[in-house]
């Protein structure tokens, strides 16, 4: 018995020793990274992890934790070696650090050049991601292989005294695998328990969105986010892999033929941007609802209603946005596709092949570029910029440190900064804009709440104003600087917000938001709306009353620009073509100009509402059933397209 538990307690010794050696490792990853551990340093991590574990009033789960899970990973990844002969064990600690070791390091050496892990994207992309980066070379330092110091000694020493080791002091085989299933228990528990904390505490979102690997890895640790990452891709890709059969293919394509074998409409626009720059500006949440309103007699966005005036303003746009947010609003309007109904395209499908607006454009000798000032792996931009055909992605390392307001620097500097660079790209060009600014929760500093609100009872109602406000005065501020710059006259400018405030839906009671109608329908058209503006050098200023989307950006565009002959594989129409307009909600829900159909939470036709717009009163839901089976068309084609990359089938049996 004596001599069982001393070779037991051998085992765990050196398991141990493993546990720690490990652990260490990852501390010097977020040292290097300088995330999680370094923040406090390991000693007031364990403080803090004290306090956490005695439920301290004080305690943050997720800080505090995260020592927890990431001790938990390294267990979980691990402690079947216990079961192992002691031998066989300790070649099996050996290999494991050695491949641990290798993921530290190659996470902290393109932490160094894209301050984000590797994920499954990334190696999916990795041709792409290597022709970006500098030589990789200049990211090592000879002090990063001490990381395999250790594995470099054990297997010296395993190697020497491997004949002399304890054959027979095995402990048995029972006693072995209960303690090891007692430590595998023990990994499971430190791991789970504060992420299913930080679950309970409203954090579920991180793992269904997947906002950036960062993220993620922030509550999972290192490992543990690689450990994610793997279940999402074989979740994907493998497990649930969504298969497109091929009489879905087969229709989609016939479906996608017979739209563009209607001849294209003659407008007096086609082709009336041809050869101009195009510079398109995302704006965050902006909603139509502040377009030509006034509040305390004030105009809260005095520079986009002049520019309404001389642009061709689209007054009865919506948002198509879902989960992805952002990304799902850049994604329509650069694809003319439907975003996902569940996460974000650009986080699932990163690699997938469309029919993009910068991808036709440089097949126009255009030269592309995407400007954000924030980090490029948030919503994974960095990987899917190249994959869209943009040729340059400015993100926050790129631009001048400025003052900050909300997430990043004001979208006033943003934009400037962004029209300076502009200037060095060749013509013509096509830049897309992604502002920041007017982000949630809106708050904005002293300074820039310039409007006199502060009797508008509502504080979020407040801050929006404000934060749009602010950023109709630096949408003013670039446009002049276009202009100084030359760069206004042959150029075609776009502006649209994103998605709506997200505030909606909770039904803030204020004097803005109310509808002129002010009945049900009219909350479901103003929720929705968002302004879209397309100023063209030489034509004139006109208010278009069509429903829309962002997925007829790229179509009109398209009209605009005189390239809408070819076969493309959009979901979108021309907003010009005088026909009757019609908007699919990622939800299901439809709008056209006559109708509004607001499905119901289980998709079914006979529990939505149907509407009349001219009425205004809701109507049978069979007069909207075509609008329903125009939804499930839809979105059926567009997740086709996106689930089976079928427009890279596509190009290639064309080549
Ligand atoms: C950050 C930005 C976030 O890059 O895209 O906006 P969101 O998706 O939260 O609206
Ligand atoms: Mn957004």
């Amino acid at each position: 018995m004596k001599k069982q538990i001393q070779a037991l307690s051998l085992s765990l010794l050196i398991y141990s020793a493993f546990v720690i050696l490990i652990g260490w490792k990852l501390t010097w990853f977020s040292n290097q990274s300088e995330t999680l551990f370094s923040q406090y340093g390991i000693i007031e991590m364990f403080k803090r992890l004290f306090n956490f574990l005695i439920h301290d009033a004080s305690f943050s789960p997720l800080r505090e934790g995260i020592l927890l899970v990431s001790f938990g990973t390294i267990i979980l990844a691990s402690f079947w070696t216990i079961f192992l002969k002691f031998r066989q064990q300790l070649i099996s600690l050996l290999i494991l650090d050695f491949i641990l070791s290798f993921i530290i390091l190659a996470d902290a050496i393109y932490f160094r050049y894209f301050e984000d892990l590797i994920s499954s994207a990334v190696l999916l992309q990795i041709k792409q991601i290597s022709s970006l980066g500098s030589s990789v070379g200049d990211l090592f330092s000879w002090k990063d292989f001490l990381l395999f110091a250790d594995v470099f000694l054990f297997t010296v020493m395993l190697i020497i005294f491997f004949k002399k080791l304890l054959i027979k002091k095995n402990a048995n085989p029972a006693l072995r695998l209960a303690t090891g299933l007692l430590a595998g228990a023990a990994g499971a528990w430190l791991f789970f328990y504060p992420l299913h904390d930080f679950v309970q505490k409203g954090g579920a979102y991180l793992f269904d969105k997947t906002l950036s690997s960062m993220r993620v890895y922030e509550v999972t640790g290192l490992l543990g986010f690689h450990g994610f990452d793997t279940y999402k891709y074989l979740d994907e890709y493998v497990l649930n892999k969504k298969e497109v059969s091929a009489k879905d293919r087969k229709d989609a394509k016939e479906w996608f033929d017979e739209k563009n074998n209607v001849p294209t409409i003659q407008t007096g626009y086609e082709g009336k941007a041809k050869d101009k720059n195009l510079i398109m500006v995302q704006l965050e949440a902006y909603q139509s609802f502040v377009i030509d309103k006034k509040v305390n007699g004030q105009e809260i966005t005095p520079n986009l209603n002049k520019l309404k005036k001389e642009s061709l303003y689209f007054n009865d746009i919506h948002h198509q946005t879902a989960s992805g947010r952002t990304s799902d609003a850049e994604f329509a309007a650069n694809t003319s596709l439907y975003p996902l109904a569940t996460g974000s395209a650009y986080v699932r499908f990163p690699r997938n092949e469309y029919d993009s607006l910068p991808y036709i454009f440089k097949e126009n000798g255009y030269d592309t570029a995407a400007f954000h000032a924030y980090k490029p792996g948030f919503w994974n931009r960095y990987i899917v910029y190249p994959n869209l055909g943009f040729n340059e992605f400015h993100s926050i390392e790129d631009f001048k440190e400025g003052e900050q307001v909300g997430w990043a620097i004001g979208d006033e500097s943003f934009l400037t900064q962004s029209a300076d660079k502009m200037k060095e790209m060749k013509d013509p060009f096509y830049s897309f804009l992604i502002a920041l600014t007017s982000h949630y929760p809106y708050t904005m500093p002293a300074k820039y709440q310039t409007l006199k609100i502060d009797d508008v009872g509502d504080a979020n109602l407040r801050n929006y104003l404000q934060s749009v406000h602010y950023v109709d005065q630096a949408v003013g501020t670039f446009v002049d600087k276009l202009k100084k710059e030359g760069l206004w006259e042959n150029s075609v400018v776009v502006f649209y917000g994103d998605h709506d405030t997200g505030y909606m839906q909770a039904n803030t009671p204020s004097t803005i938001y109310a509808n002129e109608a002010g009945d049900k329908l009219g909350e479901l058209e103003v929720k929705d709306g968002i302004p879209l503006f397309m100023h063209v050098p030489g034509v004139d200023g006109k208010e278009i009353d069509k429903a829309g989307g962002q997925v007829d950006i790229m179509p009109t565009l398209l009209h605009l620009y005189g390239l809408d002959k070819e076969n493309y594989h959009h979901l979108g129409n021309n907003l010009l073509d005088g026909k009757e307009g019609s908007v699919v909600f990622r939800y299901g829900s439809v709008k056209t100009d006559k109708l509004y159909y607001k499905s119901s939470y289980d998709l079914k036709l006979e529990n939505g509402t149907c509407y009349d717009i001219d009425s205004r009163q809701s109507v049978s839901v069979d007069t909207c059933k075509p609008l329903y089976d125009k939804s499930v068309e839809q979105l059926g084609i567009s997740d086709d397209v996106i689930f089976g990359n079928l427009v890279e089938q596509w190009h290639k049996s064309k080549r």
